[in-house]
């Protein structure tokens, strides 16, 4: 298997120390340079500094990396040739030696074949809206449903429908965990307006349940939902106008499949002014702290 573990990675997975996993997508897709570069290295401090040990996780000259070093990063954040690379795409990305920047989706397979439990983003990948004409639904979701990584992340961006979204990952199984919140989180806004069906209020508590999980044999992923800090929020109703917007405009310029996502990300920080991208920034950085802390008290049953 073309699977290349950093060494700092294998060891900490070999001693069963805390090992936190990172994408790529949201390096080569998700922000504009130089900013998605010093987001993806402060994230990484982030985790270190908790005592976790991250790993991000790409596709280069076909091989899978797991744990990236600053160079890797530099170069992914920089190149064009670098593919967006979901469950669909991966084999071909590596059997013709591409460079390939993983979703959730492609992370999640990824990590799964490391030994990597617990996986950190910003946002998942959902149904989007008017998906009953287009069918466009992430592949983020089905991975949720099979493969057993648990994902942090700020819920999922109201550039989706997020009820469908949530009844979508109901169907397939998927624990969504509101993490210290009982509503589930809208990205750049603490509240979707939905609920979510179980809430937990530490990092003691989520590994428990993962661990509960595991033993049960329930395959599959989970959603752990940490809302954006409240001092980084942006306005419910300015997010929106903003995202209908965008929406309109990838509609006129027929843009689909896997552009739409990198597309909405893009025009709606053009049109908020860069205020998405701070408010993006900030929610990872969140996400890394609640996600290695989650690592740790993983690491410690497992040990125990
Ligand atoms: N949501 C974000 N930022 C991102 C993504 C989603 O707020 O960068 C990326 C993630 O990598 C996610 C992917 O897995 O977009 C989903 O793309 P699609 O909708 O094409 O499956
Ligand atoms: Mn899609």
């Amino acid at each position: 298997m073309k699977l290349d573990i950093k060494p700092e990675v294998a060891e900490a997975l070999e001693k069963g120390e805390a090992v936190v996993a990172l994408e790529s997508t949201i390096i080569s897709h998700g922000m504009p340079y130089p900013q998605n570069v010093e987001t993806a290295v402060a994230v990484e401090e982030i985790i270190r500094r908790a005592g976790a040990v991250p790993a991000t996780i790409a596709i280069l000259g076909g091989r899978c990396k797991v744990g990236l070093t600053h160079e890797e990063i530099e170069q992914l954040a920089q190149t064009s040739d670098v593919i967006k690379t979901s469950r669909r795409d991966l084999a071909y990305v590596t059997a013709r030696g591409l460079n390939g920047a993983t979703t959730v989706a492609g992370t999640m397979i990824i990590a799964e074949l490391a030994g990597i439990r617990i996986f950190v983003t910003g946002g998942i990948g959902g149904v989007h809206r008017g998906a009953q004409q287009t069918m466009d639904i992430s592949a983020d979701l089905s991975e949720l449903a099979r493969t057993e990584v648990a994902v942090v992340c700020a819920g999922a961006k109201s550039i989706l429908d997020i009820g469908l979204t949530l009844e979508y990952l109901e169907t397939q199984g998927v624990p969504v965990i509101g993490y210290k919140t009982e509503r589930f989180p809208a990205f750049y806004s603490q509240d979707s307006g939905f609920s979510v069906p179980h809430s937990l209020y530490s990092a003691a508590e989520v590994a428990e349940v993962l661990a509960e999980k595991h033993l049960l044999g329930l395959s599959g992923g989970t959603v752990i939902a940490n809302p954006i800090p409240d001092e980084h929020a942006l306005p419910a109703e300015e997010i929106e106008s903003a995202i209908e917007e965008s929406l309109r405009e990838a509609e006129r310029r027929g843009i689909a499949g896997k552009e739409v996502t990198p597309f909405l990300l893009s025009r709606l920080g053009e049109i908020t002014g860069g205020r998405s991208l701070a408010a993006n920034i900030e929610l990872v950085k969140h996400n890394a702290r609640v996600g290695a802390e989650i690592a740790l008290e993983l690491a410690k049953r497992m040990k125990g």
